[in-house]
């Protein structure tokens, strides 16, 4: 088997990423089989093998074209990127092709909850713990202010009351560990969530095919997530009012129900969620025989 020929995508080996990433290959119609090391999962339906890392790695395989596809977090993928420009390295050797929806979570900068704060200008000379010490500059820099960085591989939500910093800088999602750590959070420095690297490394032309094909399956699974098939009843009268009502669907298909005229089936593709208030409007509105069906494929 000639291995250059296959494609590669890294993924987290075990962590907040990794259900996702996975539920997210096999959306893509991908069957592996994982090795006995547990490292390595060879595609048996399609060229397409994944790599289980640590997500720290994800990025600097990307960039080396040592896997074609990566998923990592904003906050991981932007911390390195500002890494190699600060090497002098002109381009990331990778595109950021999708935002996945998953792994949502903000680089937040959190101070003792008792502290007064008054804003960026309050942080200026403090001494502030993260792991995330490029990304935390950048901001200082656009705040204009000065402080201290102080860089640590984890635990950073204990640094203050280990007397090493004055504030945090780390990522938050629900909160509940700055709260249980007497910090409370003051700035967003930055929004993140999982994407999907690729490569800008070239590779042969069958691969990039097949490269191509699976982006274009991510996208209709990404497309397909929130996306709901409708089908009704409506009156000829009611039906401009209906058309407005389907949340995120362009051109709804209208067939007449019976030879009466006056009578329609509306089937239309929302490509945003239909709530219950969605289908009360709509049945307010005329609608009848109101049926939603999940979305599995759709091929933009
Ligand atoms: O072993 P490996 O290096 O692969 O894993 P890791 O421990 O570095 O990463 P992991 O699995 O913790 O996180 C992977 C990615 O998930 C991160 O890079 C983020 O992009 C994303 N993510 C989403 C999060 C969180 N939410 C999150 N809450 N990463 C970490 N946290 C931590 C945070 O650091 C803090 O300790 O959870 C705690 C806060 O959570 P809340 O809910 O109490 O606010
Ligand atoms: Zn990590």
């Amino acid at each position: 088997m000639d291995d250059s020929t296959r494609l590669k995508v890294a993924i987290q080996k075990s962590g907040r990423l990794t259900d996702n990433s996975l539920d997210l290959l096999a959306r893509c119609g991908l069957k592996y089989s994982r090795g006995k090391d547990q490292l390595f999962g060879y595609g048996e339906n399609m060229p397409l093998d994944v790599l289980f890392v640590r997500d720290d790695d994800i990025v600097d395989l990307v960039q080396e074209g040592v896997a074609d596809f990566g998923i990592a977090g904003i906050n991981v993928v932007d911390e390195h990127s500002l890494g190699l420009i600060e090497r002098g390295t002109a381009e990331p050797l990778f595109s950021r092709e999708f935002e996945l929806d998953f792994g949502r979570c903000r680089l937040s900068i959190a101070v003792p909850a008792k502290e007064i704060y008054e804003g960026p200008k309050s942080l200026e000379g403090k001494r502030m713990a993260t792991t995330y010490p490029r990304i935390l500059k950048r901001w200082l820099a656009t705040q204009g202010v000065s402080a201290r960085i102080v860089t640590l591989s984890g635990a950073v939500e204990i640094a203050p009351r280990l007397g090493r910093a004055d504030v945090i800088c780390d990522l938050v999602s629900t909160g509940s560990t700055l709260v249980a750590n007497g910090l409370r959070e003051v700035e967003s420095v930055l929004q993140s969530q999982a994407i999907l690297m690729r490569t800008a490394v070239a590779m042969p032309a069958e691969k990039a095919a097949w490269a191509q094909r699976i982006l274009s399956r991510v996208a209709g699974v990404q497309a397909v997530k929130e996306s709901k098939y409708v089908m009704l009843h409506a009156p000829g009268s009611a039906l401009e009012t209906i058309k407005k009502l389907l949340p995120g669907s362009e051109s709804p298909t209208v067939i007449p129900l019976d030879a009466s005229g006056d009578r329609f089936v509306v089937h239309a593709v929302c490509t945003e969620n239909v709530f219950w208030e969605t289908l009360e409007s709509l049945k307010a509105a005329g609608a009848s025989a109101v049926v939603v069906l999940p979305v599995e494929k759709m091929l933009p």
